[in-house]
């Protein structure tokens, strides 16, 4: 017993040492997982993006439907198209794979929001699938170039 618990306390260090400490939100709920979940800092008082990953662990696909969070009236998703932003989703979720939201591509809009959110504010998520989930994310918010370098680019 002491053996395994220090086993777990080397682990949680090497983690910690890694390149750098992971700040973006993760959270897991049966075969779903959302990781690298960042918010960056907005100029507007009342509009919020939101990037991060969804996986699908599980052997069927998934159907991303929504989100809500107490400190906005109310999450879109959109698709940044050429600059603009459209609405988007559903999103599938397909078995074994993932949906990356990210600057270029799609976001969570948070609208409406109760309060600006400044960096060093958690704002929590609640992500809604058609099958699993819901699955609550704290999501920091950081500013915008620490929040993309949180989200796994290549
Ligand atoms: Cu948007």
């Amino acid at each position: 017993m002491r053996q395994r618990f220090s086993g777990l306390i080397l682990l949680a260090t090497l983690g910690v040492a890694g390149c750098h400490p992971a700040r973006g939100g993760h959270a897991l709920a049966g075969s779903l997982e959302v990781t690298h979940a960042v918010i960056p800092a907005s100029a507007s008082p009342t509009e919020a993006s939101a990037f991060m990953v969804l996986t699908n662990h599980g052997s069927t696909a998934v159907t991303f439907e929504g989100a809500t969070s107490p400190v906005a009236a109310s999450i879109a998703v959109h698709k940044d198209v050429g600059g603009l932003m459209q609405p988007a989703g559903p999103l599938q979720v397909p078995p074994g794979g993932y949906v990356l939201l990210a600057p270029g591509s799609y976001h969570l809009m948070l609208e409406g929001l109760v309060h600006p959110l400044a960096i060093g504010d958690t704002a929590t998520v609640t992500l809604e699938f058609d099958q699993g989930g819901p699955l609550s994310v704290r999501v920091p918010v950081l500013n915008y170039t620490d929040a993309v370098s949180e989200l796994p680019l290549r």
